[in-house]
């Protein structure tokens, strides 16, 4: 397989897993009212809704901005914020608009960049693993919000993925 052929998987991969943990965080917002949004299991404990607006922070910092050239306007103590309170249809908004752009700049993105060199947030680090990590912590996130949503509504909680077939359900 050519270079290319293999950074282009990777890149559509890596749009394609951000791109399924935002459908699972929307399927828990879905259920969620504001109350349970904003809810802390503990006071120094984050809320669903900080976490979301710690993912876009994240995301437009590393991918839209530190691979993609936008200018970084991240406000990261904001994320962690018990006080800020969005309204949760504006936070969807928020999250849905990050995530495309984060999409489109792993599509937009010549894949000979990969292993370029690049310094974002403080750290050293080259654009391959710049999106391989924010891929990662994007993924961890979205478990804790499904665990906190869970949490919350209990035997209400709707799964997203239901196995419909033999094969699915004989899966572990
Ligand atoms: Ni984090």
């Amino acid at each position: 397989m050519p270079a290319e052929s293999i950074e282009r998987a990777f890149l559509d991969a890596a749009a394609h897993r951000l791109e399924d943990s935002t459908v699972q965080i929307e399927h828990c917002l879905c259920q969620l009212d504001e109350e349970q949004l904003w809810w802390r299991a503990k006071p120094d404990l984050n809320s669903i809704g900080n976490l979301v607006l710690h993912l876009c922070g994240n995301v437009g910092q590393w991918i839209v901005s530190g691979v993609g050239g936008r200018a970084d306007v991240r406000n990261r103590p904001s994320e962690f914020d018990a006080d800020i309170r969005t309204p949760k249809a504006e936070l969807h908004t928020q999250l849905r608009t990050t995530v495309e752009q984060a999409k489109n700049t792993l599509s937009a993105m010549d894949g000979s960049r990969l292993t370029t060199d690049c310094r974002i947030q403080g750290f050293d680090t080259n654009v391959l693993s710049a999106i391989l990590d924010t891929v990662s912590h994007f993924q961890g996130h979205t478990q804790e919000i499904i665990l906190l949503t869970r949490r919350q509504l209990g035997p209400q909680y709707q799964f997203h993925f239901v196995p419909s077939t033999p094969e699915q359900v004989s899966a572990r």
